[in-house]
């Protein structure tokens, strides 16, 4: 036992430790907000190249507005298609057992007990797979003159070379690894060490038609081992990055490694569902979970679109191999979250308990931790070519009452229509719109095709204005990580408006934006939509702006190697955050590729994206 000197001297220990903690950050946040840099705009910089000012550089006189959150967080191939479908249909058999021993060593409490009463048979789904509407607009609306064609086809090889200096920096300085740090040229492992790089950029190098480079990558993912994990995964991200990557590039190539790869990991993430819902949990540590001992995640806190967002992985993997238990094992998370009890229909809050199977909380969220939940719901209904009506139900009561209750107006002068996609918390509307959410126009695009609710389509059009409108409003022409607006109607003080307006005017915050986190990651949201509505509609004019945008990540995000995020999206100083995240590769340059293709390369009305961007083939009917 600890004497009661030595308690006390360790009480006095700790509060001492945690006063001088709290008076570090204090003078570290008082630093920042009174420092104040004005270097030149030319070039982007590195944030620690000048350890003095190194961050102070990352501030500017919008530093009261702004929150400084920390950076953490061709070949046709349609022909592939059929071949593809009749492989697999004749494989489809029950081997539920198989699967759910392997996680027999996890305390999990009683399955039975929520399991779907009606439970869908995925033969069933196969069998009432069926045509839907076209989502692209008619061939005839993409017509070009060869003038035009030269440019677009000159701007898809900028797109390209792009890619590849990423990729050549990725080989040279971080082959096998995660991730590349595109400043010191050093490289990070946040996804296992699997070269997370390497499996998300395998379909785009396939539709760039780099082939060399796709067999290089394939030839080392040959020898990864995809069942073992040193620390715990996250299985969303393990999923839509890994598994969904080994699953297209599956299917555009033929390449039987990947798919047994892509069963690999999928078959050793499955104890991760062992919950007593069947809501997997966040984290999981693939090598624990199976031994003998069992292993006890840390969190009983599922969140929404990370349960949410394992559907069309696992319904694709079911479909390849014919194991039928991947799909139940995602369409139980389905059910329990479509009956569990919200407050608003088709608001579903962000964190539910993989215990009860009730929401948790009653924060709505189309951005982080909320969106490619509703993402799913339409990419599902599509992929299974509407073979389950209710992903469609549920789609549309989310559309609904998102339209109804998180659609605002803003107060920018110039575009005073300008609509705004905010979220919901304690119920009330939050003024707060996230580049993450910068997907929605995509999503609302291809469901208002698929579904007949043109309404859709208006409001894809107008928020995706918004999310362009947002990069166009900074010093860079790159957009914010996140941004608080006013809302039309809504009083603003005097005295903060004098500030703003000089700080509107000087681009060093969007119009109508009161704050914002200026970090850029080399997301994708926005040139995702400018690509979807360019499909749909066949306007030529969101090809300009994907074209702007790319110009700005060329002259702000590109170092000697690769491409970097930034730290600030505005001000004088513009800072690169020496990141460069794998969805890059998978989405970001992806997006712009297709974006100045020929609308038939990677079609959406033959493929589906998960949400890394990993194109899969769209089941058909009578393929047996
Ligand atoms: C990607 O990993 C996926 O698009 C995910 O759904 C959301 N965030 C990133 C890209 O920003």
């Amino acid at each position: 036992m600890m004497s009661h000197n030595n308690q006390f001297s360790w009480r006095l220990n700790t509060r001492l430790r945690i006063t001088i903690f709290l008076l570090s950050i204090f003078l570290l946040l008082t630093y920042q907000i009174f420092t104040v840099d004005n270097d030149d705009l030319d070039k982007p910089e590195q944030w620690w190249s000048n350890t003095s000012n190194s961050l102070e550089s990352i501030d500017t006189d919008i530093t009261n507005f702004t929150e400084l959150t920390d950076v953490t967080d061709t070949t046709d191939t349609n022909d592939i298609t059929d071949t593809i479908n009749n492989n697999y249909i004749g494989k489809i058999v029950e081997i539920n057992n198989d699967i759910t021993e392997t996680g027999k060593a996890v305390d999990t409490g009683d399955l039975n007990n929520t399991q779907s009463t009606n439970k869908i048979d995925f033969l069933d789904v196969i069998n009432k797979v069926s045509y839907l509407p076209k989502i692209q607009s008619d061939p005839i609306n993409f017509f070009e003159t060869p003038e035009e064609k030269a440019l677009r086809e000159s701007r898809r090889e900028s797109v390209k070379q792009g890619f590849l200096h990423a990729w050549n920096g990725y080989v040279n300085y971080a082959w096998g690894s995660d991730e590349l740090l595109p400043i010191t040229n050093s490289s990070s492992n946040n996804f296992n060490g699997w070269g997370a790089t390497m499996v998300d950029a395998l379909d785009t190098m396939w539709i760039m038609d780099l082939k060399d480079e796709f067999k290089s990558a394939t030839n080392y993912i040959a020898n990864v081992d995809f069942t073992w994990s040193k620390n715990d995964i996250s299985i969303f991200e393990t999923t839509i990055r890994y598994l969904g990557g080994l699953l297209s590039a599956y299917e555009l190539s033929g390449d039987e490694m990947l798919l047994q790869k892509a069963k690999d990991l999928g078959e050793a993430m499955i104890p991760a569902f062992n919950s007593p819902t069947g809501i997997p949990y966040n984290t999981w540590n693939l090598t624990k979970g199976l031994t003998a001992n069992g292993y006890q995640p840390y969190s009983s806190m599922g969140i929404l679109s990370q349960a949410g967002t394992l559907l069309l992985e696992y319904t694709k993997l079911a479909q390849l191999t014919g194991i039928s238990s991947y799909f139940d094992k995602v369409q139980l998370v389905t059910d329990v979250l479509d009956k569990a009890k919200k407050s608003i229909p088709g608001f579903y809050p962000l964190f539910v308990s993989q215990t009860s199977g009730q929401f948790i909380n009653d924060d709505i969220n189309f951005g982080g931790m909320g969106d490619s939940f509703y993402e799913y719901l339409i990419k599902e209904y599509i992929y299974i070519g509407g073979a389950i009506d209710q992903y469609r139900r549920m789609y549309e009561e989310s559309i609904d009452s998102m339209s109804k209750y998180l659609i605002k107006k803003g107060q920018v002068k110039v575009y005073p229509d300008l609509l705004f996609l905010g979220s919901y918390s304690h119920g009330s509307f939050v003024a707060r719109m996230e580049h993450l959410a910068c997907f929605v126009p995509g999503m609302l695009a291809i469901g208002s095709k698929t579904l007949d609710r043109p309404k859709d389509l208006e409001l894809a059009i107008e928020l995706a204005e918004t999310c362009f409108w947002a990069y166009n409003s900074t010093t860079t022409g790159i957009g914010p990580e996140t941004f608080s607006f006013f809302v039309k109607g809504e009083p603003i003080d005097k005295n903060k408006l004098k500030l703003l307006t000089t700080q509107w005017n000087n681009k060093l915050l969007p119009y109508g934006v009161y704050q914002m986190n200026g970090n850029y990651l080399l997301r994708p949201e926005t040139i995702e939509s400018l690509f979807i509505l360019y499909r749909v509609t066949g306007d030529k004019s969101y090809q300009e702006k994907g074209w702007e945008i790319w110009q700005a990540i060329e002259t702000w995000c590109k170092t000697q190697t690769a491409y970097s995020g930034l730290r600030n999206v505005a001000g004088p100083n513009i800072v690169q955050n020496d990141n460069m995240e794998s969805f890059f590769f998978a989405e970001t340059l992806k997006y712009l590729y297709l974006l100045f293709s020929e609308p038939d390369v990677i079609s959406l009305d033959n493929y589906v994206f998960n949400t890394e961007s990993h194109p899969f083939l769209r089941m058909l009917p009578n393929y047996n």
